[in-house]
């Protein structure tokens, strides 16, 4: 099987994307004995999954794909947008984070928001982007305690429960991420 690295430092990424990766034996920048941040410092997912695919392309020389994603809360104006991780403080800080956005939606009643992801892959040096968001709304409150990130504020469109209130197989149903990795692999299988 060929190999292919998965640029991420998020754990929980990699859970959800190797449940959908089959063809390619996933590795890590670990496995590569890369431990560093690489700086995320464009204004669009888009541009940050290139830095991350592009920075480990260039140094190993080897096939990879990075998934830049981000919450877009429209009566925020888009924000955390691409400044997700970061969104509470320089240090990424999920806890902060929600608690940010809700404080900065209380009183908001319209609470509309996607997510999105941006997948950058590299293969034989060629680049292509793939792409998947979500809609739905941000809660008042935390709910349900599976997933990571923003999962227990954000309630899919047509759902009635959090992203964290989902199995695994669930949320690979219909998200953002599974929508952006199902491009990647239908491309992938005709390698
Ligand atoms: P890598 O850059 O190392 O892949 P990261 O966690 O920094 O990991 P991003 O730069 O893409 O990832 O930041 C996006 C942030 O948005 C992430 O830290 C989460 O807090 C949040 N996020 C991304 N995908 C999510 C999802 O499926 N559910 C909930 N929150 C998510």
């Amino acid at each position: 099987m060929r190999n292919i690295c998965f640029v991420t430092g998020n754990q929980n990424k990699v859970i959800e994307v190797k449940k959908l990766i089959k063809n390619f034996k996933l590795i890590s920048p670990k496995d590569l004995n890369f431990y560093d941040e690489i700086p995320e410092t464009e204004n669009t997912i888009k541009g940050n999954s290139f830095l991350k695919s592009s920075f480990i392309y260039n140094k190993f020389n080897i096939d990879c794909f990075s998934d830049d994603s981000g919450l877009f809360i429209n009566a925020l104006g888009g924000e955390p947008g691409v400044k997700s991780a970061r969104y509470a403080s320089e240090i990424s800080d999920t806890e902060k984070n929600i608690n940010l956005v809700l404080r900065n939606l209380r009183g908001e009643e319209s609470r509309s928001a996607y997510f999105e992801t941006c997948i950058c892959l590299i293969i034989d040096g060629n680049i292509s982007y793939f792409q998947g968001s979500v809609k739905g709304k941000i809660t008042t409150k935390r709910v349900g305690s599976r997933g990571f990130g923003y999962d227990p504020i954000f309630i899919p469109k047509g759902y009635d429960k959090s992203f964290a209130q989902m199995s695994l197989e669930e949320k690979n149903q219909i998200s953002h991420r599974s929508i952006a990795t199902q491009k990647l692999v239908n491309f992938l299988n005709q390698k």
